[in-house]
């Protein structure tokens, strides 16, 4: 049989064999051009578009959204693979019925089974991952509210009716938050939904009108960070800027108590964070680098 393939004239049909075998070995070395680059450069595994977080509850967010976006594209990749090499291997070449192979039991508890399973996983760490970010603690040591309107945000500190900032459109208002304490966030809107978003924190949330939402937020690392409105809410939802300025607790405190309005709390505020950074860049700590990002 194998000297038939090799001798074309005893085998008229061993050319066609041949083209195949080449044409298999082609494939193979073009997958593993493709693939080669794409293993060696998964040391460091991306982020999928999500920030690794700047918040206790963010970086394991960060690593959430990893394990789906990879379990996504093996799952997706091994779809697209079989449909792909089924239509190309088992095209039509005849009008001959093909075997017909259907009720095959173990494949269907198979195909029944695995999916059930991967579900379950990512249900079970999304529990996991979810239940401490959505817990509050009891007794916050620094609380914040926040007002969502169109076009703009107010942020101000229960216990220190002096200090609040308001900002709309271009104004960009700072929320001023501390480093290593929980801030317990009250949320809420004036007008319509809006949504309160830090790409930092890897969090969103509503702003509603008539309806209150609170959460914790436990930022770690000292920066400044861009928000926005994610909830279309109207002609300057694009504008709908705000910042949050993460400063190390004890500063954060002494402001709060210096300051005596909101646009005093913010410059003492900015002042923190600048001599803040400028200690981190002198001790070269090996963090995200989160200040020269967000400026
Ligand atoms: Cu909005």
């Amino acid at each position: 049989m194998l000297e038939g393939v090799n001798d074309p004239v005893d085998n008229p049909g061993s050319g066609l064999v041949r083209s195949r075998t080449s044409r298999t070995r082609r494939n193979l070395g073009l997958a593993a051009l493709v693939l080669t680059p794409l293993l060696l450069s998964s040391c460091t595994v991306p982020g999928f578009g999500a920030a690794s977080g700047v918040t206790d509850a963010s970086h394991k967010t960060y690593k959430l959204w990893q394990g789906f976006m990879i379990t996504g594209l093996i799952v997706g990749g091994l779809t697209l693979f079989l449909i792909v090499y089924a239509a190309l291997r088992y095209r039509r070449k005849s009008d001959a019925i093909p075997r017909q192979t259907q009720y095959v039991t173990w494949i269907e508890i198979l195909y029944t089974v695995i999916p059930t399973i991967i579900v379950g996983v990512l249900f079970y760490v999304t529990i996991v991952v979810e239940n401490p970010e959505v817990a509050r603690v009891a007794h916050p040591p620094a609380k914040i509210n926040v007002v969502a309107f169109q076009w703009g945000w107010r942020f101000s500190y229960p216990g220190y009716p002096n200090i609040s900032t308001v900002g709309q459109t271009t104004q960009n208002p700072v929320m001023v938050m501390p480093v290593g304490e929980t801030d317990a966030v009250t949320l809420t809107s004036l007008d319509v939904i809006h949504g309160f978003y830090v790409k930092e924190f890897n969090y969103s949330e509503y702003a509603q009108p008539g309806v209150t939402n609170r959460f914790d937020v436990h930022v770690d690392t000292v920066g400044s960070y861009q928000s926005q409105c994610t909830q279309l809410c109207g002609l300057y939802h694009s504008l709908m800027y705000f910042k949050v300025v993460a400063i190390p607790a004890a500063d954060y405190h002494a402001c709060l108590t210096s300051a005596s309005d909101g646009p005093t709390f913010v410059a003492c505020a900015e002042k923190a964070l600048a001599t803040a950074g400028s200690q981190m860049t002198a001790n070269v700590r090996p963090t995200q680098g989160a200040l020269s990002h967000h400026g």
